[in-house]
Formats: C-alpha cells, structure tokens, sequence
C-alpha cells in the first residue's frame, strides 16, 4: 500500500459540485481508498488567465501503480467534461498525482513529484493541512516552501467538500 496525494482543481462549472463528484469517483475507484480531503481552497489562476480556481487535496492509500494512478485520474476527468484546448485551459475538473510514496518520478507522461508542487500555495497549503510535517523527494519538508508563496492569497471556504 502506498499513500499518495491528489489536487484537485476546477475553474469552470459548478466548481464545488465537481469536486464534492470527483472525490466521491475517487473513493469508488477500485485500488484506491480515499483517506482524507483537505478544505476547498478558492484562489485567482497561478500563470495563466481565466475565472478562479475551487482547489483541495485528497490523501488516498492505493495498490495502483503510478501510471494506474494517472489513468484512473484522467478517466475521472474525462467524466466530468474535461477538454484539453491549450495548455492551462480554464478546466471544469483537473487532477493531479502530486506525490506517490517517497518515490521520484520522471516519465514524459508523469512526473511525480509535480514540478510545481512546491511553488503553488494552492497546492501547499490543502497539503500541509492535511500533513503539516509532510515532506518530499527533492523538496524536503513542504512548510519550509510556504513563505515563498506566501503573496498568492488564497482563501479556505467553510464548508467541506466531503
Ligand atoms: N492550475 C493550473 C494553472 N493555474 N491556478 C490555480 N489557482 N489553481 C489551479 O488549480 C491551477 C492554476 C494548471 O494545472
Ligand atoms: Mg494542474
Ligand atoms: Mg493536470
């Protein structure tokens, strides 16, 4: 059993109904138990244009090796409407494997840990909530990444997504 750590991301849509529908996708995925979710960050786009973003985190413990993991995850997407006109394209559902155990990962499909992880608050800061002593192969501990994000702003929602 590995654990790993899943973002989540929308900027088009029902943001909040898309990501409450997708952890739900992910608990029901065979291989894959949905172990916990962080709150639902809403933030303006990291480098690129568009609506906000409605971000978390899910912490899942799964059998599925890495390229499994990626499969099962653009399938979910997929499911909820997901196109892929550009490169950071407004998205009604995104999902990211960010981190797969300890392990590095560097296909040209996958690269594990994601290469931005440590430079998007919205992605550090769900992560830290669920694990604030979580670290990282390469990175090392991720709270000591968070002063230099610290300009995004980002707010917390109070309801939770699951
Ligand atoms: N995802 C991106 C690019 N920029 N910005 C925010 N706030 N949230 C995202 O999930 C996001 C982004 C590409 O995946
Ligand atoms: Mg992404
Ligand atoms: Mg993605």
């Amino acid at each position: 059993m590995i654990t790993a750590y899943v973002g989540l991301g929308a900027n088009l849509g029902d943001l909040r109904r898309t990501l409450e529908a997708a952890l739900a996708d992910l608990a029901d995925e065979p291989g894959l138990t949905l172990e916990a979710v962080s709150g639902a960050w809403r933030s303006a786009p990291v480098g690129c244009e568009g609506p906000d973003y409605l971000n978390a985190v899910a912490r899942v413990r799964t059998t599925l090796s890495p390229l499994a993991v990626l499969a099962a995850l653009q399938a979910i997407e997929l499911r909820h409407g997901r196109e892929r006109p550009f490169v950071n394209a407004p998205r009604t559902l995104d999902l990211d494997l960010l981190l797969y155990g300890d392990e590095s990962i560097a296909l040209d499909r996958l690269v594990v840990p994601h290469p931005r992880l440590h430079q998007r608050a919205f992605v550090l800061r769900p992560l830290l909530e669920l694990d604030p002593a979580l670290s990282a192969p390469g990175l090392g501990a991720l709270l000591a990444h968070l002063p230099a994000v610290a300009d995004q702003a980002l707010t917390r929602e109070d309801a939770p997504l699951r």
